[in-house]
């Protein structure tokens, strides 16, 4: 095999131009939505923030520590307030 034939497909004249593999390419995922840019998309968009519209809502952020945790919001969606 030729190292200018990596995929050993071509045959002993290769007529580069006209043999054309699409390359492989890792599909993109779905744009989706991070409104309050806190790093985690909108669940309606796929991702798992469980409110969008609140920066310091999402999953493992601080919900049970000092006063920014103690704000009477589930903060970490795990559907306890403050816990
Ligand atoms: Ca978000
Ligand atoms: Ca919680
Ligand atoms: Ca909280």
């Amino acid at each position: 095999m030729r190292s200018s034939d990596p995929l050993g497909e071509c045959p002993s004249i290769c007529p580069w131009g006209t043999l054309r593999r699409t390359p492989t390419r890792t599909p993109t995922p779905p744009p989706c939505t991070d409104a309050d840019a806190d790093g985690h998309c909108s669940i309606a968009t796929g991702g798992d923030d469980c409110n969008d519209a609140n920066s310091k809502v999402y999953p493992g952020a601080n919900d049970t520590k000092g006063k920014q945790g103690h704000d009477r919001i589930d903060n970490d969606c795990d559907g306890i307030i403050d816990g």
